[in-house]
């Protein structure tokens, strides 16, 4: 792995850090870059208070000189603007699990007198810093053309159709609409559900959309499992907090389907003899490798635990049943997961495509993108004789 980061700080602690690890020299690089994805996190409708408190801004504080990577680990921080309200006071305990939460696996786990400490560093918070480390990566994508967008397709019971627009118009149409889902139609009735969830003091979950696109063939490998692609998307996609599902493509669809009919025929362009699929089923990857086509990754977001209505629990302190304590929290944090999402597969992307091409500096790296094989037959070579595999 080429590239590899960490995460640290507390939801409401001074601040948030993050450092990644193997960046390329002569990248480009300043917190624009970063913040513009930073606020794009913060913006869904269905969020909670919270959003209006931070206007999330980074300091890159290292990798970074004369606005270029220059091969160093990049470091960045993020100040909590809540944190005054915090600093120096004796906090309420908190000792009722919320169902759902890191509360009670958490205490269990470290051993925790109070349930906070739990939940400081299992909150969604974290992921401020996981997107401004794939801000780096996507931008690292971009100069080779790579494109990584997302976009919502159900909020609760509400699912949205729009499988006849191209990707690169959802991706746009997802960024004006504040639940970020393509079609204007499906988006106000997803509002409308999230509004009913408000009022209704409760949470909703929902399916969102990533896709990246303009890969090239070849990254990820199925010599190893822990090389596989979809394998290693589907570890970070599932590291985000209150993501309870992934797939790939039309996976659960193909589970119903013939073999004939779950797969992407192969045909030759005859004229500039490239291999092409006129469908994409597989979602981008056969054999753990990417196949040229878009990554197209589904994941399922499980409604917050936290909720306004109260939930059967235990008070810990007292040992006896109680109804968990409301704080402040999204309703709906479907649409906010989008960036977040893409934040984690930009980073594997980066570091499948680093692997592939080596390289410390741009300089050297990009010729390496310009000369990768490709699926046309003129790349490929077939010998067509019998070989002697094993004596
Ligand atoms: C979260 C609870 C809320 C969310 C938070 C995740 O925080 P607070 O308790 O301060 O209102 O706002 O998400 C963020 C702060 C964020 O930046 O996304 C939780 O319990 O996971």
């Amino acid at each position: 792995m080429p590239l590899r980061f960490l995460t640290a700080g507390e939801s409401h602690g001074p601040s948030l850090t993050a450092i990644l690890d193997g960046m390329p020299a002569g990248l480009s690089l300043n917190a624009d870059i970063v913040n513009k994805e930073l606020t794009r996190r913060q913006q869904g409708y269905g969020s909670g208070g919270r959003m209006k408190i931070e206007k999330d801004a980074v300091q890159i504080i290292g990798g970074v000189m004369a606005g270029e990577t220059t091969g160093a680990p990049i470091a960045m921080l993020v100040e909590n603007a809540d944190h005054v309200k915090w600093k120096g006071k004796a906090v309420e305990p908190m000792t009722s699990p919320r169902p759902g939460h890191a509360d009670l696996t958490g205490a269990v786990k470290y051993g925790y007198r109070d349930l906070r400490p739990a939940l400081e560093r299992a909150s969604a918070r974290e992921t401020t810093m996981r997107v401004a480390v794939g801000a780096v990566c996507k931008h690292f994508l971009n100069q080779f053309g790579i494109i990584i967008g997302g976009y919502v397709t159900s909020i609760g019971e509400i699912q949205a159709d729009f499988s006849d627009m191209p990707y690169e118009e959802r991706f746009q149409s997802a960024e004006e609409s504040d639940v970020r889902c393509p079609d204007q139609t499906s988006a106000q009735k997803m509002r409308d559900e999230i509004e009913k969830a408000i009022h209704g003091k409760n949470t909703l979950g929902g399916i969102l959309e990533i896709v990246a696109l303009n890969l090239p063939v070849g990254l990820g490998s199925f010599a190893q499992w822990d090389k596989r692609l979809e394998a290693k998307l589907a570890l970070a996609v599932m590291s985000v907090q209150a993501i309870k599902g992934v797939e790939f493509g039309d996976a659960f669809e193909n589970a119903k389907r013939l073999g004939t009919q779950a797969h992407d025929a192969i045909n030759l362009q005859s004229s500039t003899f490239d291999l092409r699929r006129s469908t994409n089923r597989a979602g981008g990857t056969e054999g753990g490798i990417s196949n040229g086509q878009p990554v197209v990754i589904r994941a399922a977001m499980k409604p917050i635990a936290t909720t306004l209505t109260p939930q059967q629990t235990v008070d810990l302190a007292l040992g006896e049943n109680a109804p968990t304590k409301y704080e402040r929290s999204d309703f709906c944090p479907v649409p906010r997961a989008v960036p977040i999402l893409e934040a984690l597969a930009a980073f594997v992307l980066a570091d499948a495509l680093l692997e592939k091409l080596g390289g410390d500096s741009m300089n050297e790296i990009k010729p390496r993108f310009e000369s990768l094989r490709k699926a046309t037959l003129d790349d490929l070579q077939m010998d067509n004789l019998p070989h002697v595999f094993w004596e």
